[in-house]
């Protein structure tokens, strides 16, 4: 036989977005150690053998000169050393615990704890979070999803996705799902939506996108005045009596002090600030309200872009006042192993409500709005930059690169190096880690159990718990070991004996549960501590090497307990706790993923978590921005910035920073800054020639691509590029944080506006 036939295929996933497609990869190489082969794998329960043409590129991530593979340490001249775990351990404590001892564990922040694949790390921060006192964290979703996160909270205490896969109009808003995805499957879902004469799908985007060009409403608006068209869309709905007003007055409340604010909207007068024509904003809401069921997704397009928040209260109208909650095709509540956008309080969607526990949580510096347990991330360098007596003073930063992906990176570079202490856990010696004082490399997502917790599908949901494909590279550690160590370097664990735990364990599961709820019930503060301590006993009892699984042990039983008639209806059995057992065996056997839970529309509404379990249409902040836009000044108008710069567009070779090699993208290998045909020549700009970009915060010389897709007075920059593969490197392309500021930004979720910044254009003579 040729290796061909006996090298076996090995079941993953793409980590490049939170679609997390099944993969298998072959490996080959001198030490069997490259990603020779990669397809789709048609066993995964969501993605069916789908990827897109970006997973094929994955051995960039896997093997390559950025790797570390060794604990690093910054010596004073601010070059880095390598030292052994041992003492890098023992040094990160003790660095973390000065700072605790000296100014509160409240003044150590926590950034990061999972990228687009891999959220096992955060679930075990938690437990160094704890050991240390800290108390403010945030990641990625404080710049695009907490706005609406707050928006869902209020409107229903949970959080929602739209059956896209069957609805029978779907409304993307400031959403390209054709390169960005985030829905399975999705070109194949675009396709069969443009093909069916009886579905229908309507864009709002300035850019003739891919996604656009199959649409049948393309609402092309100038950038910036998403709240307008939405508002303008809804009050159609009111105007022309579309409403679904017996399913309303059943299942939504507050619609009394709305509907007279959509009754007053000058629709012609809005159209004409979106640079719309009104009959196709007319026709637009019409054929929503026609249809049995109908799906909005919104995007970065509008959540980062001006009025975020109420762009995103208004999108909600559009499937709220037409009655699609519950129903086939249309919105829905998923359920989730561990919740992310609650902050872990797994099974059933408790969302932001439950983070908040309905307190107004701020920040302790800026008194920013804490949403889902997250400090916006447009506050952070504010929050280290001053001398108020609660200023961050260290931070633990872990698989995310803020120096590079926050708003003005030239800010938050300078705000991280005024730190006292930081420490980075990361793949690779990143933008970020070449400002901490230790680095420590981690095992990469496919040498290491991991799993995503972006598990959003209605009614079938499932759970991909990945098992690692190659052997970690020398010198590297899963994150789950490496925190369990600075747990156990705090001394946090010293007053516990955890060996009749471990005992337990070997023995039986039903053993270990006991003797965990007896531990439990004698030491409930060590709680937040779990994590570490399901690792440190289960973990070595667990098949395969599978520790790290050990936690989803504890959210195998969470959701049994919460949601328990999904989890039956997808197939398990077992009196009380023995429902656990079985789903979390089905978790650590199925290595393409399995289905954990099986809904019905009538779930959704017990997932509903307002006082009286309707949707409530009164946000009164939300009133308030709706009837101040009539009076509110539209974009544009500045002489200095006659553009608008989207700085940071999904393209079909940028995957965020996750892959550091320029050699990746098989195309548009610069990261092209696109024109508009119109704009180029007033410009006097050529395909392929050098410009200038200059906005309020800085200036880049890009290279210029006239694509039609744009739309006059509307310029766009990639995301991701800007970074370099090993520091010592030429980085490639525009890193568009060089270009934005971190005080343009919502009033209410602090979220940026990096899709609508001011920018001027000028050509670089040869
Ligand atoms: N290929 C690829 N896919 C990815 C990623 C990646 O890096 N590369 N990243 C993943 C991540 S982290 C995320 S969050 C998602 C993001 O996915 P998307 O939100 O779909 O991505 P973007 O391209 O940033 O923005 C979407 C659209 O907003 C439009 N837009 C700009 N300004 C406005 C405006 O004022 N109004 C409206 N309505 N639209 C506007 C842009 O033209 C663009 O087409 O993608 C995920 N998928
Ligand atoms: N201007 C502008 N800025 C943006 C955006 C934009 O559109 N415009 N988009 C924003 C969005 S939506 C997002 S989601 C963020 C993304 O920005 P970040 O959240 O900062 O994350 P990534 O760029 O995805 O970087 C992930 C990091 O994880 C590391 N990593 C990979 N695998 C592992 C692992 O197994 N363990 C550990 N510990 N680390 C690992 C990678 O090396 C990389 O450093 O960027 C945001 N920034
Ligand atoms: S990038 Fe996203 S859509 Fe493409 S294969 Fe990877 S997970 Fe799937
Ligand atoms: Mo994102």
């Amino acid at each position: 036989m040729t290796d061909e036939q006996t090298t076996p295929w090995r079941p993953t996933a793409c980590i490049l977005c939170e679609c997390n497609c099944g993969i298998e990869v072959r490996l080959g190489g001198p030490q069997g150690r490259t990603f020779d082969r990669i397809r789709g794998d048609k066993a995964h329960p969501a993605s069916q053998g789908y990827t897109c043409q970006k997973a094929l590129r994955l051995d960039h991530y896997q093997n390559g000169p950025h790797r570390l593979t060794s604990p690093m340490r910054r010596r004073p001249d601010g070059t880095y050393e390598p030292v052994d775990w041992d003492t890098a351990i023992a040094e990160v404590a003790a660095g973390l615990a000065r700072v605790r001892d000296t100014h509160g564990g409240k003044t150590i922040f926590y950034y990061g704890g999972g990228g687009q694949g891999n959220h096992l790390n955060g679930a075990y921060a938690s437990a160094t979070r704890a050991a240390l006192g800290s108390k403010y964290r945030s990641n990625a979703l404080a710049q695009e999803k907490t706005g609406e996160f707050w928006v869902n909270a209020k409107l229903l205490g949970g959080y929602t996705r739209g059956d896209y896969e069957h609805a029978e109009v779907v409304v993307f808003v400031g959403k390209n799902p054709w390169q960005s995805h985030s829905i399975p499957r999705a070109r194949p879902t675009l396709k069969e939506i443009a093909r069916d004469p009886n579905r229908s799908m309507v864009v709002l985007d300035p850019r003739t996108t891919e996604t656009a060009e199959l649409a049948d409403h393309h609402l092309a608006l100038r950038p910036g005045t998403d709240a307008w068209c939405l508002a303008a869309l809804a009050a159609v709905l009111v105007q022309e009596d579309l409403l679904d007003r017996d399913w309303l007055a059943e299942h939504a409340t507050g619609l009394d002090r709305l509907e007279p604010l959509l009754a007053a909207v000058d629709i012609d007068a809005y159209a004409a600030i979106c640079d719309l024509d009104a009959d196709l904003i007319r026709r637009t809401a019409r054929r929503i309200a026609a249809a049995s069921s109908v799906a909005v997704y919104e995007d970065l397009g509008v959540q980062m872009s001006l009025h975020s928040t109420l762009s995103s209260y208004l999108n909600k109208l559009l499937w709220v006042l037409t009655g699609n909650f519950a129903n086939p095709g249309g919105h829905y509540v998923p359920t989730s192993i561990v919740n992310l956008a609650g902050g872990g309080s797994g099974g059933g969607g408790g969302g932001a409500r439950a983070q908040d526990g309905g307190r107004d949580r701020r920040s302790p510096v800026a008194g920013a709005r804490i949403i889902s347990g997250l400090v916006p991330c447009n506050v952070i360098a504010e929050e280290i930059l001053t001398d108020h007596p609660d200023r961050y003073r260290a931070m633990i930063i872990e698989s995310a690169n803020p120096a590079h992906s926050l708003a003005d990176s030239p800010r938050m570079r300078e705000a991280i190096e005024a730190l006292e202490f930081t420490v980075v856990i990361d793949v690779a010696m990143t933008e970020t880690a070449q400002l901490a004082d230790y680095v420590l490399p981690a095992a990469s997502q496919f040498e290491k159990w991991e799993a995503t917790f972006f598990n959003f599908e209605f009614p079938h949901n499932y759970f991909h718990l990945r098992r690692p494909v190659l052997e970690p590279l020398p010198g590297t550690l899963p994150e789950p070991e490496i925190h369990a160590r600075i747990v156990e370097a705090l001394g946090a664990l010293d007053a516990l004996d955890l060996a009749p735990l471990a005992e337990a364990a070997r023995h039986s599961r039903a053993a270990f549960g006991g003797r965990f709820l007896q531990l439990m019930g004698e030491h409930p503060e060590a709680a937040p501590l779990l994590s570490v301590i399901l690792y440190r006993t289960l973990g070595p009892a667990l098949p395969d090497g599978a520790a790290s699984a050990a936690l989803l042990w504890g959210a195998a039983n969470r959701v049994a307990a919460q949601i328990r008639p999904s989890i039956e209806r997808a197939g398990f059995e077992g009196e009380g706790a023995e429902l656990a057992e079985a789903l979390f065996d089905a978790i650590l056997t199925h290595p393409s993923g399995v289905i954990f839970s099986v809904d019905e529309p009538a779930d959704n509404w017990a997932r509903v978590r307002t006082p009286n379990g309707l949707l409530n249409l009164d946000n009164a902040i939300m009133l308030d921005a709706l009837a101040e836009l009539a009076g509110a000044r539209p974009p544009g108008g500045d002489p200095e910035f006659p553009l608008v710069l989207s700085a940071g567009e999904r393209r079909s070779f940028t995957a965020n920073t996750i892959f550091r090699s320029p050699e990746w993208r098989r195309r548009d290998r610069d990261g092209a800054l696109r024109v508009s045909p119109a704009d180029a020549d007033a410009l006097g700009l050529a395909d392929g020639d050098r410009a200038r970009i200059t906005t309020q915060r800085g200036s880049a010389e890009v290279l210029v691509e006239i694509s039609p897709m744009m739309r006059r007075g509307h310029i766009a920059l990639p995301n991701g590029l800007g970074v370099t593969q090993t520091p010592d490197a030429a980085s490639v392309g525009v890193a568009p944080n060089d270009l934005t500021s971190s005080d343009h930004r919502d009033p209410i979720a602090g979220t940026p506006y990096h899709k609508h910044v001011p920018a001027r254009l000028e050509p670089i003579s040869a």
